[in-house]
């Protein structure tokens, strides 16, 4: 007689599946122009869920909107592809309420730093548990070609057709200033790099952010070769004996000229908004148990009237 062998379900998991690999995080065929910068991004995306094996169910990806934004289409978890620069309140939300998600959030420099600028100061400064990457490329591209807060002066496009005038913002200065818990800098042109970024910001707890340069090869093609050294540019990685606790000297890193410094600029840790208000969340949660989110919405409106 032979016993039938159950293995042990990972209780994590609603499928109980062994092994997730990238065909099962992989949902829609990206649209992004060939050579577009982004799809290194998705790559090392991919790579960290797989070396994690977290089940796609316990995944979201968060995006505002842009080209960049486009991102959760191609991954197959939770997301969602919601309102310019609104992305990090939403992703808020759900790490509040949700503390068994990991939440991703992604986009471009336009959702990142215009529309979306005062979201990123305030998820910052909550330091609400979540790892957001930015990928910057300088333009908005798809809106075809307008200047974005990022774009350097003189940059001719769309919107200042004799080249730009406005100051560009330091992306790295800000989100320092903001005051995230953990900013570090990276290239879609070194994906090595971009996945250990990628990793040591998944492990933080708070509000963990990556600048990664993604070049827009449509709109602003060869912004980023003095980043390369295979186009003649340099890769400066932040030196080991950076102290990543020290903000004066993460700015000073923060403040070199393009193409600045790559790496770790900083990471401190301080308290996350999920951990100060989990007990308040916790009771109101409990109010509203075995309650549809219609009969919950209802309550809420009668309440108001
Ligand atoms: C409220 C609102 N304002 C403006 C737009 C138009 N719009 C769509 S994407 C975008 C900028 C995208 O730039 P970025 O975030 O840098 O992303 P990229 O396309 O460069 O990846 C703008 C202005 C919009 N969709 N919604
Ligand atoms: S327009 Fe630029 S950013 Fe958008 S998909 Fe094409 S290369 Fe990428
Ligand atoms: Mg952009």
């Amino acid at each position: 007689m032979s016993a039938i062998e159950t293995k042990p379900v990972d209780p994590s998991t609603s499928s109980g599946q062994e092994k997730y690999t990238k065909k099962d995080l992989t949902a829609d065929h990206p649209t992004w122009c060939p050579g577009c910068g982004d799809f290194a991004v998705l790559a090392m995306y991919f790579k960290l869920l797989e070396e994690r094996q977290i089940p796609h169910e316990k995944i979201v990806g968060i995006a505002g909107i842009g080209c960049s934004s486009r991102f959760p289409y191609y991954v197959n978890s939770h997301g969602a592809h919601f309102i310019h620069g609104r992305a990090l309140p939403f992703a808020t939300g759900i790490s509040i309420s949700r503390p068994d998600l990991h939440v991703f959030v992604f986009g471009g420099d336009g959702d990142a730093f215009s529309i979306g600028g005062n979201h990123v100061d305030h998820a910052a400064r909550k330091n609400v548990k979540m790892t957001y990457v930015i990928m910057d490329n300088f333009v908005y591209a798809l809106t075809k070609k307008q200047t974005s807060p990022t774009s350097p002066l003189g940059f001719r496009s769309k919107t200042d057709p004799t080249g730009a005038v406005d100051c560009p913002i330091n992306p790295m200065v800000k989100l320092l200033a903001g005051g995230a818990t953990f900013v570090a800098r990276t290239s879609a042109k070194n994906p090595k790099h971009m996945l250990d970024m990628m990793s040591q910001a998944m492990n933080h707890n708070g509000f963990s952010v990556i600048e990664c340069l993604s070049e827009c090869v449509e709109f602003y093609e060869g912004a980023f070769d003095k980043a390369d050294p295979r186009k003649g540019g340099e890769f400066k990685e932040i030196p080991a004996d950076h102290d990543v606790t020290h903000l004066e000297s993460a700015m000073k890193y923060a403040y070199a000229p393009f193409p600045g410094w790559f790496g770790l600029f900083y990471k401190v840790n301080r308290p996350t908004k999920n951990e100060l208000e989990a007990e308040i969340n916790k009771k109101a949660q409990e109010k509203i148990v075995g309650q549809s989110p219609t009969q919950i919405l209802q309550a809420m409106l009668d309440k108001l009237k």
